[in-house]
């Protein structure tokens, strides 16, 4: 609890292109928060380097991404933006609980399996503890909700149990955080094999609907997704490209999956592609325009990232302390 309100944290890695999976399944869900929650919404660059970065490109993403958050509709003044970096909290608390956490713990963990699988050169140490970094994010402000996509729920499970561990031999120190996943857009599939998740860091652009795409290309790629070819508009799991249309369409409209069935009945496939591309160029267009005007005013997004960045630290430090005194760390003399 900080300032009388229920505390949220959440984070998305500053690398790639973001897609309509990042914000269907998390960012969107994100806007309207603040009013119940004291919201903190991290940049996670120190998340992204468990993958090699150009770092030229690592800057430029991670500005790419705050500036997002606020063009999807985040207040930087009721949410605090910031970057990971900029709180050094959050690597200090990650290694204290990297000594509260299992090897076996880690070694079930679906995402370090997947990213090993495909960054088989680097297997580094840092993408094996990832989620202890993430524990970390989390408990640092002592969070009650994780918004966060159905891919993540894994490693709020580990969060949980490691902060449960801690209190378990410390008395009550962490908040145990509940994840918050959304009812529509949770897992926003491949275009073009919907039995994967839409991921930013697919090769095969035409797979993702990359939230800068314009018009004409996102479109283009809605009647290029994958489908079977009976052309019914039905909500059913043997029909997976379909469903995921559908889905991406409700959690563009507000609909369910009821109403859009009934919406397009009698329709086409290629009516339908057409209709789900359109509703998407209608929610991404102001948020582009914005993410343009945002760029040219760089005095006031590095005005954000100072201010956001001091408030996280203060907060962020009061568990730290708690935290290093708990497990017996010695004061610091002032
Ligand atoms: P990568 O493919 O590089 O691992 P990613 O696209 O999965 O990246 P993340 O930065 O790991 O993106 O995730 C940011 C947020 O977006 C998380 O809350 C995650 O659950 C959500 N998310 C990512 N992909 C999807 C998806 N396809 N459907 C719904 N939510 C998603
Ligand atoms: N692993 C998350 C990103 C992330 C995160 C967090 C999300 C890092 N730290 C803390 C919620 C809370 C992902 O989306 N891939």
């Amino acid at each position: 609890m900080l300032d009388g309100k229920k505390t949220l944290f959440s984070g998305m890695q500053a690398t790639g292109n973001f897609t309509l999976g990042n914000y269907m399944g998390a960012l969107k869900n994100w806007i309207t928060l603040n009013e119940e929650y004291q919201c903190f919404y991290c940049v996670v660059d120190l998340h992204s380097i468990t993958v090699r970065q150009d770092p030229a490109e690592l800057k430029k993403n991670a500005r790419a991404l705050l500036a997002l958050y606020i063009a999807a509709g985040l207040d930087p003044v009721k949410n605090c933006i910031y970057y990971q970096s900029h709180v050094s909290a959050h690597a200090e608390l990650s290694w204290i609980l990297n000594c509260f956490t299992y090897m076996g713990e880690l070694n079930r963990m679906t995402q370090f399996k997947d990213k090993s699988a495909k960054y088989s050169d680097n297997i580094n140490a840092g993408l094996y503890t990832y989620p202890v970094l993430m524990a970390a994010d989390i408990l640092l402000f002592q969070s009650d909700v994780v918004p966060v996509g159905a891919d993540q729920k894994q490693h709020l499970e580990i969060t949980r149990d490691i902060a449960e561990r801690f209190n378990s031999i410390y008395g009550d120190v962490f908040t145990i955080p509940e994840p918050y996943i959304g009812k529509t857009g949770a897992k926003i599939m491949s275009l073009q094999d919907p039995a994967k998740k839409m991921s930013k860091s697919d090769e095969n652009i035409n797979a993702n609907i990359y939230l800068m795409d314009d018009p004409d290309t996102i479109i283009r790629k809605f009647k290029r997704a994958v489908t079977d070819s009976d052309n019914q508009i039905r909500y059913t799991e043997d029909k997976p490209g379909i469903k995921n249309l559908i889905d991406i369409y409700c959690s563009a409209t507000n609909k369910t999956a009821q109403e859009a069935v009934k919406e397009f009945d009698g329709k086409g496939y290629g009516d339908f592609k057409l209709a789900v591309g359109e509703t998407v160029v209608s929610i991404l267009k102001p948020i582009q325009d914005r993410v343009e005007e945002l760029n040219k005013d760089k005095g006031y997004i590095d005005g954000i990232i100072k201010d956001n960045a001091e408030k996280a630290n203060y907060f962020a430090a009061k568990t730290l302390r708690k935290v290093q005194k708990k497990i017996g760390l010695p004061e610091k003399i002032r």
